[in-house]
């Protein structure tokens, strides 16, 4: 296990962080966080940030950079909010966006968390512009969330990751398949929350989608400590099969990026770091995170693919499989 001399700087912050604030927007709002990020065919980076209003309720709006750092231009309006009409679930907003782009389609799939009266759930939208929606609407039913499309089949068989809730069991990330993407089922728990006192206690959530290497799918995820003064978001990450992504290969014992700087420790949610979105710049090998801050501001950090494959082959373990029905009888890790 990494000690405190071995620990690795992968992910390197931008020096300018925070990269979006509330005061840049064009309109008033309570805050901007936890956007989805994509590269666009011409190289632009569009951000769909979250930003939450003064109800507390959130929706989508586009930013747009040519550098992914800088430059950013905001719409005006959003791109993306709740449609309460025809998608009740929507009640108290739409948030943590996870964008991939999906080839066969040729069209973008944003999922969302639906704020419903029942709790958080998973929807999915398909856009080919970042204006008009093919919303599918509720796809995994509260409490649910955390949720990323994978870009392409498997077997014929669309796979989503997500985080459903376990009352008193836990929550851990799953994966399910669809032929059509709208109905789900084969679901699988794929990365278990630990136990007691370990950084990712007590909860894991997909972070950004999987970023699809030669090696195996990356997944950078959060994890969850509970703390006498309120609860700590870190990162971790696991290496899952690249030709059966239900398969994790290896998975750290330690954080590899956590709250630090002032604008990750001070704001609405102190302590956290919340990534919905990367991009990989043209090298093929630099990966820009955008993550929410203190559920507060966007900011940016990067890191090496190579490095990170390095990382999880010198400091992962194989990750033990324990089938849900034998959850009651699992030994304490
Ligand atoms: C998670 C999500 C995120 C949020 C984080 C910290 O459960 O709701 O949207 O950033 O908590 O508050």
């Amino acid at each position: 296990m990494a000690g405190n001399d071995e620990f690795e700087v992968l992910f390197h912050r931008y020096e300018r962080n925070p990269i979006l604030t509330r005061e840049m927007w064009p309109y008033p709002c309570n805050s901007v966080l936890n956007p989805g990020a994509i590269r666009l065919a011409d190289g632009t980076t569009l951000l769909l940030c979250r930003v939450e209003d003064f109800r507390g309720h959130s929706h989508l709006t586009v930013a747009r950079s040519a550098d992914g750092r800088g430059g950013w231009e905001i719409d005006r309006e959003p791109s993306f909010a709740p449609d309460l009409e025809q998608f009740p679930e929507e009640l108290w907003g739409v948030e943590d966006p996870r964008i991939s782009y999906i080839p066969e389609l040729e069209k973008y799939s944003v999922v969302y968390v639906a704020y419903s009266r029942g709790g958080p759930a998973v929807s999915l939208a398909l856009t080919e512009d970042f204006r008009h929606y093919e919303r599918l609407g509720l796809v995994l039913p509260p409490e649910n969330k955390d949720a990323a499309l994978l870009p392409r089949r498997f077997d014929g068989l669309w796979m989503l990751i997500h985080r459903p809730v376990m009352p008193g069991l836990g929550q851990h990330i799953w994966i399910s398949s669809s032929k059509d993407l709208i109905h789900w089922g084969h679901h699988h728990l794929i990365l278990e929350a630990r136990y007691g006192g370990w950084w990712d206690a007590d909860k894991i959530g997909l972070s950004p989608p999987m970023i699809e290497t030669p090696e195996g799918w990356i997944m950078i995820y959060h994890g969850v400590r509970v703390t006498a003064s309120g609860r700590i978001y870190r990162l971790g990450l696991a290496l899952f099969d690249l030709e059966d992504p239900t398969k994790a290969l290896l998975r750290g014992d330690s954080w590899v990026f956590g709250p630090s700087a002032t604008y990750e420790r001070e704001g609405d949610v102190p302590n956290v770091v919340f990534p919905c979105g990367y991009t990989i710049d043209d090298d093929g090998d630099t990966l820009n995170i955008y993550y929410g801050v203190a559920d507060t501001a966007i900011a940016m950090a990067h890191a090496s693919i190579t490095d990170i494959l390095h990382w999880l082959k010198r400091h992962g373990r194989p990750v033990e499989h324990t089938p849900v029905s034998g959850w009651e009888t699992r030994p304490l890790t």
